[in-house]
């Protein structure tokens, strides 16, 4: 170790620069959970896809290791390896490494993302990782350094020759700062087929060498965002086609936008600055939305499709049904909104306005029939939405006369803070009434539902509110939807779906669950949306008088181990529960409900677009895509699910 006097002043702060990203990660990479675990792979490789937007490198190789750390591989230009010209006895490669944000600095061209939450530089890896080592192509030779908590441990030294160019970054992430250190497929293939759409022509290869067999895809997309809005939109029937894509550019940045309308009633409308997805939309959304109503309404108005008497398209009536993807790339982002994923800058608001209006109308004359059909799609939802607010009025009236206006099968509870009050979700009318005995009444309220729920993705908005189920439900939950959402209005912060363990009650669940991510889901990103776990078996001793049960069992699993573990197994009795009736309310109460004993698994959304793809795969009118996806999926169903 080096004495402290060893150090000059550059180096006490380039010290105290990384120090602090490990005293305070959260303000680098935004948490210490998963999500920010998996924000230093997006960080290595985004550096390595700027390269490739400049025009440098033509692939990616993304790889789990087996011992659980990342490798990056690009064939880049490689990391310069020479001397730095403001700091002398280091390198250039030991600066990029070991300063804050000292990347972006180099060249200056491009769109390099800077500050905030995303583009922290690749030196916040590294201070995040109990080691990390770089090796770099470049003028002849390959050379490598080493770090450990982003403290240089081996200076750069050539261990080789190569007439190839590119980086290689392997990083192990330091389990002292996250709570898992454990990246996951799913999220990280999400990520890197996102990159490549935005990215055209752009090749990553993903592999995964931690289990037995390796798994490995690879993402390359000639169409870029044009197959990006396709796969969004897959399963789904086109009104147009071919997607609608036009791009523009002027001294602001860059924007480029796809769209292509389906037949259902959702819109699907994705937005990113600089690849990164602004899940809280910004000024770039602002301008794509506000031309698209300006001119659908203009076009409508011109082929007296709306005559001189009818009310204007309204921006929903004109996103019904379309999936689009807006991308821009701007010198420097302002990211703001709770999770820095809105994009502030507002001279870009003008560049996508104009490139809509613009591409948009241009489509529409060209191709009048698909226009004829988008702008009628429009016009009906229009009228859905008339039908809807007054179908709704009409519910509100009748409710005023009912009194309270709540459900009559609803055992309400009586404390009224929504922050303390559970509404269970009870498939049947006789589980609902052992749940009612169960209960403790002050908090627990249930909402009995009798058969199955309509599927509202194949019915719509306008059928939907007809149902006296989805009706009951709105009125207990109490946020109203649509435009009169309002989810501070929930009457529990705890919404429990509670149905049998056998594939009916799987098939309720996933029906309810269809129901709040399409008409209340910021029910399920707050985080009030729940499924109960109901035990599969109870254990008891033979011929025991009480029917005692001595344990139960939540899957077959732990009913083999149990059993394996008995010493005289014959003794005992296991009975298989099919369905929430046939437990006593006691039992209902001990396994279910209480909440010291049971086991509720929260309902999240990790990616929009992927739930979006499910949802209306599984759920949507086309049956062959249903098909494949249960196909493809089966495998991954839990085995409580399925029906033996
Ligand atoms: C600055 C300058 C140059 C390359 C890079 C950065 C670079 C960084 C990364 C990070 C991952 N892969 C990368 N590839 C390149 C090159 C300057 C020059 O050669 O003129």
């Amino acid at each position: 170790m080096p004495n402290s006097s060893s150090y000059d002043a550059g180096d006490i702060q380039i010290l105290e620069g990384l120090e602090h990203v490990r005293k305070r990660p959260g303000m680098y990479i935004g948490s210490t959970g998963p999500r920010g675990l998996h924000h230093l792979v997006y960080e290595v490789v985004d550096n390595s896809v700027d390269e490739a937007l400049a025009g440098y490198c033509t692939k990616i190789e993304a790889v789990i290791n087996k011992d659980g750390s990342f490798t990056c591989i690009d064939n880049g230009r490689g990391i310069p390896v020479g001397k730095h010209p403001k700091r002398k006895n280091m390198s250039s490669l030991e600066v990029v490494l070991t300063i804050l944000n000292a990347g972006g600095k180099f060249g200056g061209n491009g769109y390099k993302v800077s500050g905030g939450l995303h583009g922290v530089g690749v030196s916040c890896v590294n201070a995040l990782s109990t080691k990390l080592v770089a090796q770099v192509k470049r003028d002849g030779g390959i050379f490598e350094m080493e770090f450990s908590r982003g403290k240089t441990t081996k200076k750069i030294e050539q261990i080789g020759k190569s007439q190839a160019t590119g980086t290689t970054i392997t990083f192990w992430p330091d389990p002292e700062i996250f709570t898992t250190v454990e990246f996951d497929w799913d999220t990280l293939v999400n990520h890197f087929r996102q990159t490549a759409f935005l990215n055209k022509n752009l090749k990553i290869t993903f592999r995964d060498e931690r289990g037995d067999e390796p798994k490995e895809e690879v993402f390359q997309y000639k169409g870029g965002i044009v197959d990006f809005v396709k796969y969004v939109n897959n399963g789904k029937e086109a009104l147009n086609a071919r997607p609608i894509y036009f791009e523009a550019s002027n001294e602001v940045g860059e924007v480029e936008v796809a769209m292509q309308w389906n037949s259902s009633y959702t819109e699907n409308v994705r937005s990113f600055a600089n690849n990164i997805d602004t899940t809280e939309g910004g000024t770039h959304l602002e301008g794509f939305r506000n031309a698209l109503t300006r001119t659908m309404n203009e076009y409508a108005r011109k082929q007296n499709i709306l005559k001189e008497k009818d009310d204007n398209l309204s921006g929903d009536d004109c996103r019904e049904g379309l999936g689009a993807i807006i991308s821009v790339r701007l010198h420097e982002p302002q990211f703001e909104g709770q999770t820095k994923t809105k994009l502030g800058n507002p001279e870009i608001r003008g560049l996508v306005q104009g490139a809509v209006m613009q591409g948009l109308s241009e489509y529409f004359e060209e191709h009048p029939k698909p226009a004829r059909q988008i702008i009628n799609k429009a016009v009906q939802a229009g009228k859905a939405r008339a039908a809807a607010r007054k179908a709704r009025d009409l519910t509100r009236r009748k409710g005023a006369l009912e009194g309270a206006g709540l459900p009559g099968k609803l055992a309400d509870c009586s404390v009224k803070d929504p922050a303390l009050t559970e509404l269970y979700i009870v498939e049947g009318d006789s589980a609902g009434g052992s749940a009612k005995q169960a209960r403790e009444r002050s908090y627990q309220a249930i909402l009995p539902l009798r058969g199955k729920i309509l599927n509202v993705e194949r019915a719509g908005l306008h059928r939907s509110l007809s149902s006296d189920t989805i009706n009951s439900l709105i009125t207990a939950i109490g946020t109203g939807i649509g435009d009169e959402f309002d989810a501070d209005k929930a009457r529990y912060h705890r919404i429990i779906i509670m149905t049998d363990a056998d594939v009916d009650g799987a098939h309720i669940a996933i029906l309810l669950l269809t129901f709040f991510f399409r008409f209340m889901p910021e029910l399920i990103t707050r985080g009030y949306i729940y499924i109960a776990c109901p035990p599969l078996y109870g254990l008891k001793k033979k011929n025991s008088r009480s029917g005692k049960i001595l344990q139960y069992l939540y899957n077959d699993e732990a009913l083999k181990e149990t059993m394996a573990n008995l010493e005289n197994p014959e003794k005992f009795d296991v009975q298989r529960y099919k369905g929430l009736g046939e437990m006593d309310p006691e039992q209902l109460w001990e396994t279910t409900m209480d909440p010291e004993t049971r086991t509720l698994r929260q309902v999240s959304i990790n990616d929009s677009t992927e739930v979006e793809r499910v949802v209306s795969e599984l759920m949507g009118t086309d049956v062959d895509c249903r098909r494949t996806f249960i196909q493809e999926h089966a495998k991954d169903i839990d085995e409580r699910f399925l029906d033996i």
